[in-house]
């Protein structure tokens, strides 16, 4: 990954999101700059390949939330004007829809890959916990992959919708492909919320849900996914920094976008 300082020559653009507002959970707004910093513990992709990526620096929040996720969505309508891949460092989970709305915008043909712990569809409950009901709402195909902690009511929703999704306890990187390759176009969009990693290599979240996919399994998916499908779009949220060990989280979700970055 080499930073350029031209997107027009850029493989790939990169935007930061550290936005609090949202969720209960305070803290993921400092999880762009403590990634950036963690950028420079990799020296070169496991796949030995490279590319250019420019940093389109921070989207900061406004004076209330609403405000806040219209910023977002004009700014990536705007990247998406390069017709380059972008990538999104969060911030907590709220910060997808408005880059999933700009998306749907330019390109009426695309799925989402959803990796999280839960399945993020709860009724009137924070922003960052309806992400998956405003994405079924426009009528985008999703797969969820990773699932081991919900509501009755969202089980129920789920089912209702009809909504393909893969538990952790049946995750394999192949049943992940299988699903998409049933249930998504050839575009796709992936939102990875850290937490649907396991706590042991990716504690520093809000919601600790023990049993999750390894990192390993996680960075073998997301090649898996950029060899099977044209990624258009990727956003890693939910690291905060604040509840963090040793920068175990800060590090994986630097790598883990490291390694899409020089794949793409
Ligand atoms: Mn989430």
């Amino acid at each position: 990954m080499r930073f350029v300082d031209k997107i027009e020559s850029a493989d790939t653009i990169l935007i930061g999101f550290p936005i609090d507002q949202g969720t209960e959970n305070k803290g993921c707004g400092d999880a762009p700059a403590k990634i950036r910093e963690a950028f420079d513990n990799f020296y070169f992709s496991e796949n030995v390949k490279e590319k250019k990526v420019y940093d389109a620096s921070d989207v900061v929040e406004e004076e209330n939330f609403e405000k806040t996720m219209e910023k977002i969505e004009i700014k990536i309508s705007k990247l998406l004007e390069y017709k380059k891949p972008i990538i999104s460092i969060g911030g907590n989970h709220s910060i997808t829809t408005p880059i999933i709305k700009a998306f749907y915008k330019n390109n009426k043909n695309f799925g989402v890959i959803f990796l999280d712990a839960h399945p993020d569809c709860q009724k009137g409950y924070f922003p960052f916990g309806d992400v998956v009901t405003k994405i079924v709402e426009q009528n985008i195909p999703i797969v969820l992959i990773g699932l081991r902690n919900w509501s009755k009511d969202e089980y129920e929703f789920l089912i209702k919708n009809k909504i393909p999704f893969l538990q952790a306890k049946e995750f394999s990187v192949e049943r992940v492909i299988k699903l998409a390759k049933e249930n998504l176009p050839k575009d796709v969009y992936i939102s990875f919320d850290i937490d649907a990693v396991d706590p042991a290599f990716a504690p520093g979240t809000g919601c600790i849900d023990p049993c999750g996919i390894s990192s390993r399994d996680a960075l073998n998916l997301l090649y898996a996914i950029n060899k099977n499908f044209n990624i258009i779009g990727f956003d890693l949220v939910e690291v905060n920094p604040s509840k963090d060990i040793n920068n175990l989280t800060t590090n994986l979700a630097a790598k883990l976008i490291f390694e899409v970055v020089d794949n793409l």
